[in-house]
C-alpha cells in the first residue's frame, strides 16, 4: 500500500491507510496527515470490472470538478476545497495509477469535518434537492458530449429492455416460468417508458450531465447540517435530468424498502417528494418547460428501469447485484414494480405539486 501511495504527488507526511467501510463498488481508505492542519487523503481502488474505461472515468471526474471549481471561484465563494472534490495526480501527472497486477488506484484530498446521512427527513430532502439542483446547474453549460458514459447506456431504458429480452430468450437458469406476471407488467409499459429516448431523438428533450446516483448518502454535510459537497462521481455522465430526479425519489420517497418483502409497506412519500422538488426547482433554473413537466414521469421511469435491471439479473442467475438470499433479486423486482404502481396512482398529485412549486416556490 505504501508503494501505491508513493506514486501520487502527496507532499506532506502521512500515516498508513486505514480501510473505510463505505460503498459496495470500490475499496476505500483514509490516509491521515501526520501533522495537524495538513491535508489528509482518500485513497480508492477503482472497480475496473464495473468501470471498464478507467481513463474515461477519471477524465470525467477531472472535467466536472474543474468546471465546478471555476464556477465557485467566479462566484467568489470561500472554502472551495470543501465544496468540490480534488483529485491528486500521480507524480508523472496521471489521474490514476495502474499497478503491475492491473489494479487501478486514485487519490482525492479528504474533505474535513464532513459527514454523510443515511436517512432523509423533509428538511434534508429539501437541502439535498437544492444541492443536486445546484450541481446540475453548475454543469449545465458543460457540453454533455465532453463526458463519456462511464458505464455505457447506464440509464438507457431501451438498452436495459434489450438486455432483459436477451435474458428472457436465453432463460439461462430456468427462472422465467415463475414470473409471467412481471413480464406482462413490464411489457404493458414499454412504449410509455421509452418516451424520453424518443423525445431525445426528436430533438425535444436535451441531455445534460447527471450524477446518476442521487442518494442522500452521496452528499457531505457540514457541522451545521448544510450540504457542502457532492461525492461519488463515478457515474457522472450524460443523461436526462429525469434520471437524477427520479432516482432520488425512487430511493427516498418510498415508505418501504427497496427490497421490502411486504409490498403493503410501499407507498409514495409525497412530503419527501414535495420537499426535494422544492429544493431542486429552486436551484435547477436551466430546466425547460418540458423537463419540468416530465419530472413525475422521471420518477416512474427510474422505478421501471430498476425493476427491469433487478429482474434481468434474477433471470441471469444474479451475476450483477450482490444478493443476501437466493430470491433477493425477484423480491427487489416486485418491490420496485409496486413502487411504480404506487407512483402511477399519485401521478396527478405529483404533477399538481410541481405546478404549485413552479408558481409559488
Ligand atoms: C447500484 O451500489 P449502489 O447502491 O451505489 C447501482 C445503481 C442502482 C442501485 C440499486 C453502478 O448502486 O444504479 O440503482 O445499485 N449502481 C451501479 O440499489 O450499477
Ligand atoms: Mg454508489
Amino acid at each position: 500500500m505504501k508503494d501505491i501511495l508513493n506514486q501520487f504527488a502527496i507532499r506532506n507526511e502521512v500515516a498508513d491507510p486505514e480501510p473505510l467501510k463505505i460503498g459496495f463498488i470500490n475499496e476505500s481508505y483514509v490516509v491521515r496527515a501526520k501533522r495537524p492542519g495538513e491535508k489528509s487523503y482518500f485513497l480508492q481502488r477503482i472497480n475496473h470490472h464495473i468501470f471498464q474505461n478507467v481513463e474515461g472515468l477519471q477524465q470525467n471526474i477531472q472535467k466536472v470538478t474543474d468546471h465546478i471549481r471555476r464556477k465557485l471561484q467566479t462566484a467568489g465563494e470561500t472554502d472551495i476545497e470543501r465544496k468540490v472534490l480534488e483529485l491528486v495526480p500521480t507524480k508523472d501527472g496521471k489521474l490514476y495509477y495502474k499497478t503491475p497486477e492491473g489494479n487501478y488506484w486514485r487519490v482525492y484530498v479528504l474533505i474535513e469535518n464532513a459527514t454523510s446521512q443515511e436517512k432523509v427527513t423533509p428538511k434534508s430532502a429539501e437541502l439535498t434537492g437544492e444541492a443536486f439542483g445546484r450541481f446540475q446547474c453548475q454543469l449545465a453549460d458543460l457540453p454533455f458530449d465532453e463526458l463519456c458514459e462511464s458505464i455505457p447506456n447506464f440509464h438507457n431504458i431501451e438498452f436495459r429492455l434489450q438486455q432483459l429480452d436477451e435474458a428472457i430468450a436465453a432463460n439461462p437458469v430456468g427462472r422465467k416460468g415463475y414470473c409471467a406476471d412481471v413480464i406482462a407488467a413490464i411489457n404493458k409499459r414499454r412504449e410509455e417508458m421509452c418516451l424520453a429516448e424518443r423525445l431525445f431523438r426528436e430533438g425535444k428533450l436535451p441531455k445534460h450531465i447527471n450524477h446518476c446516483d442521487t442518494k442522500v448518502n452521496n452528499i457531505l454535510f457540514d457541522e451545521a447540517g448544510r450540504p457542502i459537497c457532492i461525492v461519488d462521481l463515478d457515474t457522472v455522465m450524460p443523461g436526462f435530468v429525469l434520471s437524477d430526479f427520479g432516482d432520488f425519489m425512487r430511493t427516498a420517497a418510498n415508505t418501504g424498502l427497496e427490497d421490502d418483502t411486504n409490498l403493503d409497506n410501499i407507498r409514495v412519500d409525497l412530503e419527501i417528494f414535495e420537499a426535494y422538488a422544492r429544493g431542486y426547482l429552486k436551484q435547477a433554473t436551466f430546466l425547460t418547460d418540458l423537463e419540468k413537466e416530465l419530472l413525475p414521469y422521471g420518477c416512474r421511469l427510474l422505478s421501471y428501469m430498476q425493476t427491469v435491471r433487478f429482474f434481468t439479473d434474477y433471470l441471469n442467475g444474479d451475476t450483477y447485484y450482490k444478493i443476501q438470499y437466493p430470491e433477493h433479486n425477484i423480491v427487489r423486482t416486485r418491490a420496485q414494480l409496486r413502487l411504480l404502481e404506487e407512483q402511477e396512482k399519485v401521478a396527478e398529485q405529483m404533477k399538481a405539486i410541481i405546478h404549485k412549486l413552479e408558481k409559488n416556490g
